[in-house]
């Protein structure tokens, strides 16, 4: 069973927009899409924290109360979903989310002895910390937090840290990095698949790398911030960048990570309706996570694959 979990939030984004991100997913049909594709799914609605959360800045983490109560509540309605063996899928909101969500997920594959990787699917690293980040923005510094850089709060949310190592994260899609964040991903040698490795050496190679351990029986977390696309393909996001991926390489992506069968949890981040009027973005996001989240691939994307080989 998937279970959609709504998370309203861009209290760690650079801007007000992705808290209107779960509606304008479900608009756009998210859970109708899912079903027409087999899946069951349950809707478990939009998660909610104290509205008299602070609206500070905490030694250069902006709004880090807010964004802590929302990473607290998506940790226990993602850890719930897994309790009961659904596939949990986060609705945000900004990336800052995924600190709760990867955090609940590791402690679930802690309790169960099961190998995690986690596939990151993003225009930037997100592997900032106070002292990196030159914006102070928490969507910019998750990545760190679950490696166990940080405010304990945030690094010890699954009740240890560092709760992923660098070496079960593959990120894809990378073009833009900060100064200090690049020397930090270098010391921390985080293996990431930048689009100019990707132009360079073509998206079926690149996911051969990101998918190369991904054995039976791992539970793969694939954390799509929906940034990772170019821009002109999906506008409505906060922090834009361009020389993005293409719809049909994303979408060989995702079905490439559905042929897996590991894929355990996911969450659909940075979506940000405010960017987007026509709504397309949302419509673009939903497609593509049914490409994902598709029990049976084989059948309806095959075409991505034909694709893969004349483009490859
Ligand atoms: N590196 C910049 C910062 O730290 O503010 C931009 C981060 C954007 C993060 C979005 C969610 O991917
Ligand atoms: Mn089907
Ligand atoms: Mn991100
Ligand atoms: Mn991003």
């Amino acid at each position: 069973m998937i279970s959609l979990i709504g998370a309203p939030c861009d209290a760690g984004a650079n801007m007000a927009g992705a808290a209107l991100g779960p509606c304008a997913l479900r608009r756009a049909g998210v859970q109708q899409g899912l079903q027409k594709i087999g899946c069951k799914v349950i809707d478990r609605g939009d998660l909610k924290i104290p509205t008299s959360e602070p609206h500070v800045e905490v030694q250069g983490y902006r709004n880090f109360h807010e964004v802590l109560a929302w990473n607290r509540a998506v940790y226990a309605a993602v850890a719930d979903a897994l309790n009961v063996g659904d596939i949990p899928v986060l609705l945000g909101g900004d990336h800052s989310l995924a600190m709760g969500s990867i955090s609940a997920v590791a402690a679930n594959c802690q309790r169960q002895n099961k190998e995690l990787r986690v596939l990151w699917l993003d225009a930037h690293a997100d592997f900032n910390t106070a002292n990196t980040s030159i914006t102070g923005n928490m969507h910019g510094m998750p990545l760190t937090a679950l490696c166990g850089q940080g405010p304990s709060e945030l690094t010890e949310l699954a009740g240890f840290a560092p709760a992923l190592r660098a070496s079960q994260i593959r990120l894809l899609g990378v073009r833009s990095v900060d100064p200090e964040e690049r020397r930090a991903v270098r010391r921390a040698a985080l293996p990431m698949l930048t689009m100019r490795h990707i132009q360079g050496r073509g998206i079926i190679q690149a996911m051969n790398i990101a998918l190369s351990d991904i054995e039976p029986g791992t539970h793969l977390h694939v954390s799509f911030d929906v940034d990772c696309l170019d821009p002109l393909v999906l506008p409505g996001v906060s922090t834009p960048e361009d020389g993005g991926l293409q719809l049909d390489s994303l979408r060989y992506c995702m079905a490439r990570i559905a042929q897996t069968g590991c894929v355990g949890s996911v969450d659909l981040v940075e979506l940000n309706p405010a960017a987007d009027p026509t709504g397309s973005s949302a419509q673009r996001a939903v497609e593509l996570l049914t490409v994902l989240l598709n029990p049976h691939w084989e059948r309806h994307v095959q075409r991505s694959f034909d694709w893969a080989e004349h483009a490859g």
